[in-house]
């Protein structure tokens, strides 16, 4: 691999090495001051092992020996060690604070992302596979899981905390730059676990408060919006203003918006979601949404257009 390739993954959408959010950057920063500690610590040790077997093979003195001893293997790596100890345990507790008014819930499933916003005032707004949040704002995020542990991290913003059954882990991240970010689920939960990730978009404060506030527009009459209705797929999904309502699947209302379908498996196209429809199976093992192979290829698409077309 040459160097330009590996400094490629460095940066971009999901890198802890690029960071866009004040957590991120603390991170990146722990990060270059433990590799700068362990270089100074490795560059100390390798000069001694030279010195005593090339500069000066010859027996030393008895004192200049416990000398070395003293400060080289007892006082150097106390103090230094101590040092990185302390600096890594102080960026810890402000990663706990409380946010300053949005919170975020995103709960860890069987292999998407339920996401539900809840301001301080008004209406909780549901969603998934996406989220959303202002620039500028601390937001807190309560993560859990309703099964097995997945775990949430956005490289560019900050993170990774784990997703536990029964817990209600805490998060505060606050980006800096707008942009979309790319989350992933960090912890082994299955066999599409590596197939669950999320865009992360941070959007101006303005232009967030005003997507939040504002209502889905309402579902247009179409073919497809019959065939979703008559194949029963608003018994585990929920499209606002439509009789669908339910809560297994992904909230599909403003499915239209998202940038993938399948929770970052492929790009949001008619043509990908009808074949997410019919092949769920093979693109997702052991995901809960069944596979409609037995739906013609036709039906799916314009199911895949009525949903695409929810803003
Ligand atoms: C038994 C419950 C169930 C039924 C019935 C069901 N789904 Fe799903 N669906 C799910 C689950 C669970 C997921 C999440 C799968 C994953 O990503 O692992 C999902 C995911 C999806 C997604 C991707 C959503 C996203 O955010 O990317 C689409 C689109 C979708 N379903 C459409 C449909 C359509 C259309 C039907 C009817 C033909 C249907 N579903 C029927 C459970 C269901
Ligand atoms: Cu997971």
């Amino acid at each position: 691999m040459s160097a330009a390739s590996a400094l490629g993954a460095c940066s971009g959408v999901q890198s802890a090495l690029d960071p866009a959010g004040h957590e991120a950057r603390e991170v990146a920063s722990l990060f270059w001051v433990m590799v700068v500690g362990a270089a100074v610590v490795w560059t100390v040790v390798i000069g001694v092992a030279i010195y005593a077997t090339r500069l000066r093979p010859d027996p030393h003195e008895d004192i200049v020996g416990h000398r070395l001893i003293l400060w080289g293997g007892v006082a150097f790596p106390t103090v230094v060690l101590a040092g990185l100890l302390v600096y890594g345990l102080g960026l810890m507790p402000k990663l706990r604070e409380a946010g300053e008014g949005l919170r975020i819930d995103v709960s860890g499933e069987q292999f998407w992302w339920r996401v539900a916003y809840r301001p301080k005032e008004g209406e909780p707004v549901l969603s998934a596979n996406e989220i959303r949040i202002p620039v500028g704002e601390r937001v807190e995020f309560a993560l859990t899981s309703p099964d097995v542990i997945h775990a949430f991290w956005i490289p560019s913003l900050g993170g990774k905390v784990d997703m536990i059954p029964g817990r209600e882990n805490r998060l505060v991240l606050k980006a800096e730059k707008a942009g979309v970010y790319r989350g992933a689920c960090t912890e082994f939960c299955g066999a599409s676990h590596a197939l669950m990730a999320f865009d992360v978009i941070a959007m101006d404060k303005p232009a967030f408060e005003d997507w939040l506030g504002s209502r889905p527009a309402d579902p247009a009459r179409a073919k497809g919006r019959d065939l979703f209705t008559l194949h029963g797929c608003g018994a585990c999904h929920r499209v606002g203003g439509t009789e669908a309502k339910g809560e297994v699947g992904p909230e599909l209302t403003r499915f239209g918006q998202r940038k993938t379908v399948g929770a970052g498996l492929l790009p949001n196209t008619p043509e990908n979601v009808a074949r997410f429809i019919r092949e769920t199976d093979v693109l997702k093992p052991r995901s809960k949404m069944p596979a409609y192979g037995a739906l013609s290829p036709d039906d799916a698409l314009e199911i895949a257009r009525w949903l695409g077309s929810l803003k």
